[in-house]
């Protein structure tokens, strides 16, 4: 079966898709998955290459003609089931899969928008996602396409015709644990994270077999929890109670929620670590190692091989798992241009944080938010915040909640989930961030399987009069903001980049927009009938520019609004997949 598929879909390759990567025996390869972002033909990761810069070399379409950018098709995702669609469409050998709401997976013609077929994953009553039952992507090999559910599980279906070939549970759900990023596929493995990080979980990094699902290695985040390598105990994380006092490090939180990237030049994985549990820091003294950090792991081992912390003992659910992305730049480093190896983040702190990627030594790091009330900077050589003690929300007297204190950004963050674009024309990051601030207040709180460990309460408030949402152009080399772009409601989407000096994102108020790279100033809108909060690909099929993204109001915004839930009120849900090319 699979020989016959792997001539028919070689013979297709040759004739229509010189610039995708080769079809051949059943689909891409692990080489063809890291050499994706130069490969415009199709897009075949999360992230449009593993390092998720989502920059794409085409420029059919670009500033001068995007105006006349036009829908081909809509497709429908269907039923009943709406909400958050936060998803990354793939494209491959004329097809699209894209993963929607409630653990689903679909595949649509690229041409026409028809389906082709759909899977439901079949998700037993209580599980117990924090954020809206949203899933970001898929990841494709061979003659698969996988996807995590949110019980928990990593399901590989057959991409032809969307039957299951292994179905793996990645943990308990029933303890909060869940999954909504995208896998990410390196040397024939799937990487995935955790996501429960409000549950009192325990963060885990983890790879398997791509062929079979079964796992080659864990590595969890906290301090004191053993690693597995084939089958056996490998080593453990960090020096038990380093960072943490007695038993809270059994219940330390450090969800890996947002997935990783991969960077093929120093074969290092890059993944983000969640808040430490629970959210009230006054009853875990010490920084919490690994919490709220990003980590480097060799792939081969699932060891650790560098860290860098950006809120140590976080107070303010400031999850650091923020996409850490590889570029290359020339830094002055004492005076003296300097090319250096580097990777970025945009944390939920607030802070944008350049790092050298070969040791995880801090370079810079420069608010991208309006506020950030809880540090005054960064220091460049200690690599630590310069704390705002009295910002701090107070310990609870007995069964009295602590002092209220005002705290920005608020706990979605500077920047959450949605991710980033690079170009490596500009040389700017395109940063989709909000913002926002919060009163927060700490309670007494014990652990109880499967329960809310938090230990806090809030409420979500605007900060300006104009906006909450701002995209922001930023220069890593200087760290200053070169254009910003405000949006009256909260982003929520993802950002592409393309060589055509374009970026796109969406917006909660329904369009899917387009900028010009340099100077910022819109370019062209496209109302999709709800929210847009997925991320935006393009890719070349018969000689044209595509663009597709998600379109479906939800995520953590209107769950979690509070008094800035009246800037989205009035949208729509929704659950389409929208693509749109040039007229010919
Ligand atoms: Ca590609
Ligand atoms: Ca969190």
């Amino acid at each position: 079966m699979k020989r016959r598929f792997s001539i028919v879909l070689a013979g297709l390759a040759a004739a229509t898709s010189l610039t995708a990567a080769p079809v051949l025996a059943g689909g891409p390869t692990s080489a063809d998955i890291v050499n994706d972002a130069a490969t415009p033909g199709d897009v075949i990761s999360y992230g449009m290459g593993p390092q998720q810069q989502r920059f794409s070399t085409l420029d059919k379409l670009n500033s001068s003609n995007v105006k006349g950018l036009v829908p081909v098709f809509a497709a429908s995702l269907g039923g009943e089931k709406q909400r958050g669609q936060e998803s990354q469409p793939l494209v491959y050998d004329g097809t699209i899969y894209v993963t929607g709401s409630y653990s689903r997976l679909f595949a649509f013609d690229a041409r026409t928008g028809e389906k082709k077929w759909e899977y439901n994953a079949r998700l037993p009553d209580g599980i117990m996602p924090c954020c809206d039952v949203v899933n970001r992507g898929a990841a494709i090999h061979g003659d698969k396409i996988i996807f995590a559910t949110l019980d928990a599980h990593l399901i590989a279906l057959d991409r032809h015709t969307g039957k299951v070939i292994w179905n793996k549970k990645l943990a308990d759900y029933q303890a909060g644990y869940s999954a909504t990023a995208a896998p990410l596929i390196v040397k024939d493995m799937v990487i995935t994270g955790n996501s429960g990080g409000e549950f009192g979980i325990i963060g885990e990094v983890s790879a398997r077999n791509v062929d079979t699902g079964e796992l080659i290695w864990t590595r969890p985040t906290i301090e004191g929890h053993m690693g597995s390598l084939n089958g056996k105990p490998s080593t453990m994380t960090g020096k038990l109670n380093a960072s943490w006092t007695g038993d809270l490090w059994k219940t330390g939180g450090g969800a890996t929620w947002l997935g990783g990237t991969y960077d093929p030049e120093t074969n290092l994985l890059f993944f983000g670590t969640g808040n430490p549990g629970p959210w009230n820091s006054n009853l875990r003294p010490g920084d919490n190692l690994y919490t709220a950090s990003t980590l480097a792991i060799d792939p081969d081992t699932g060891e650790i091989k560098w860290h860098y912390q950006t809120t140590p003992h976080d107070g303010w659910d400031f999850d650091g798992v923020n996409e850490f992305i590889p570029f290359d730049a020339t830094m002055k480093v004492k005076g003296k241009d300097v090319p250096m190896k580097l990777g970025a983040k945009a944390d939920r702190n607030g802070y944008f944080y350049v790092l050298d990627r070969t040791n995880g030594k801090l370079v810079s790091a420069n608010k991208f938010v309006m506020q950030t009330t809880w540090a005054d900077g960064i220091n460049l050589k200690t690599g630590r915040p310069n704390f705002i003690p009295a910002n701090r929300p107070g310990a609870p007297n007995g069964a009295e909640k602590g002092t209220t204190v005002f705290a920005s950004p608020s706990f979605l963050g500077g920047k959450n989930w949605m991710p980033m674009a690079y170009s490596k024309d500009t040389g700017l990051f395109y940063v989709p961030s909000n913002d926002w601030g919060m009163d927060i207040w700490n309670e007494p709180i014990a652990y109880k399987k499967g329960a809310a460990y938090l230990g806090a309460g809030f409420t979500i408030k605007p900060i300006a009069e104009d906006h909450i949402g701002a995209l922001r152009a930023m220069d890593p080399t200087t760290g200053k903001i070169v254009w910003e772009y405000k949006n009256k409601a909260p982003l929520w989407g993802g950002v592409l980049a393309t060589r055509g000096n374009l970026v796109f994102t969406g917006t909660p108020e329904g369009y899917l927009k387009a900028f010009d790279a340099k100077t910022g100033a819109e370019l062209w809108k496209f109302q999709t009938g709800s929210g847009v909060v997925g991320s935006p690909i393009t890719w070349e099929q018969d000689g044209e520019q595509y663009v597709a993204v998600m379109s479906g109001w939800g995520g953590a915004v209107p769950l979690w609004g509070g008094e800035v839930a009246k800037t989205f009120k009035e949208i729509s849900q929704g659950g389409s997949l929208w693509v749109f090319k040039l007229p010919k």
